[in-house]
């Protein structure tokens, strides 16, 4: 995927630079990684600093010193999802700003501003968020149409065609016709990449997968020669599954989040660092991992430093597991172009699931 700061190989994960920084890392730290793209929050960057602040400063790759692919998102997902008092119209999300109270309002026009002003290489479509879950029919029919009435203001609001690639955002909950009327009525809009949204919300794995397979499938599918993102995903099983199914691109705070909590990501599955059996361990996180964390520290080191509640072990296990996830996707990558990508995905599931004997 060649975008306007790096060519960037698929399928990747992208991890989340919320509010200006990926927690815990350091640009260098992500670029050593081979971290292609990273993302920012349009919520959260406009609450503070600002658009206008940043767009002064050179944009937001200058602001965070990320020299690569940079994706922003939309900014009602994270509002809808942290404020409680956000409503939404056909106007657009109207909240309460959590700074000083005042009603504010984010239409697709001003979501497309914001992100022309922060300058990244790949901006979202204001969607109209629904959870997957407590929702009636009738609120996810009304979202569906909504997004696609929405996707048409944000391709005429869209001022930097050129420098920024603007992806829409199928919903459509977990209803196949409604999925299918989405999916149709955003691929005829022909724009550069697509993103499924809508899920890892808290629905079982089984309407997941079924809702990402009708979105990848051939013919009746999202363009299969566009990328094709699900936005939220970070668990391994669901990005390598979800990769079979055939998607490009994932998003997710769950290996920084989880490695704040004290859990590293294994090819096994997770280690829970505070866990007492891990204090007289003294082997690396993970044998085979080649990141810094596991070059000089021990699981004993760094259960030590968690049990404590040290920032510290935030920092290296974050590394560690960004890194975990890299090492993932450039696997799943490898194994695509070599025509061993069944084999991979059945190796992987045994090792996360080992079948008892
Ligand atoms: N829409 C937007 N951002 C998102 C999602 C979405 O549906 C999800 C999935 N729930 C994560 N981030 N705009
Ligand atoms: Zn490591």
């Amino acid at each position: 995927m060649t975008l306007p700061h790096f060519v960037a190989e698929t399928p990747m994960f992208m991890p989340v630079g919320t509010k200006g920084t990926v927690k815990g890392l350091t640009s260098q730290q992500l670029v050593d990684l081979n971290c292609h793209v990273i993302l920012g929050n349009t919520y959260h960057l406009e609450e503070r600093p600002g658009s206008d602040l940043v767009q002064e400063l050179g944009g937001l790759h200058k602001f965070m010193n990320w020299p690569r692919g940079m994706l922003t998102d939309s900014g009602g997902f994270q509002m809808v999802s942290l404020l409680h008092l956000a409503e939404i119209t056909e106007e657009g999300v109207q909240f309460q700003s959590p700074v000083d109270g005042s009603l504010m309002m984010l239409t697709p026009e001003r979501s497309i501003a914001i992100q022309n002003m922060l300058g990244a290489d790949i901006i979202m479509a204001l969607d109209d968020v629904v959870s997957s879950v407590n929702t009636t029919p009738e609120r996810f029919e009304e979202a569906t149409h909504r997004t696609t009435r929405w996707i048409d203001r944000c391709i005429k609001a869209h001022a930097r065609t050129h420098e920024q690639n603007l992806f829409a955002i199928v919903q459509g909950g977990l209803n196949k016709d409604l999925r299918g009327i989405s999916i149709r009525d955003l691929s005829a809009r022909n724009l550069p990449g697509y993103a499924i949204g809508g899920l890892a919300g808290g629905e079982s794995k089984d309407d997941f997968w079924r809702v990402v397979a009708q979105c990848t499938a051939p013919e009746t599918g999202l363009p299969a020669d566009k990328p094709r993102y699900v936005m939220g995903v970070g668990y391994p099983l669901d990005i390598v599954i979800c990769s079979a199914l055939g998607a490009d691109m994932y998003d997710s705070v769950y290996p920084t989040r989880t490695a704040r909590f004290g859990v590293a990501l294994v090819p096994s599955g997770v280690l829970k660092l505070k866990n007492i059996g891990f204090a007289e361990d003294f082997r690396p996180l993970d044998e085979e991992c080649s990141c810094m964390t596991c070059k000089k520290y021990t699981r004993a080191f760094l259960h030590n430093l968690v049990a404590k509640g040290i920032p510290f072990a935030a920092m290296l296990v974050s590394l560690h597991n960004i890194a975990y996830t890299q090492r993932l996707t450039r696997q799943i990558r490898t194994a695509i172009s070599e025509q061993r990508f069944p084999e991979f995905v059945r190796s992987f599931v045994m090792l996360q699931y080992p079948i008892e004997s």
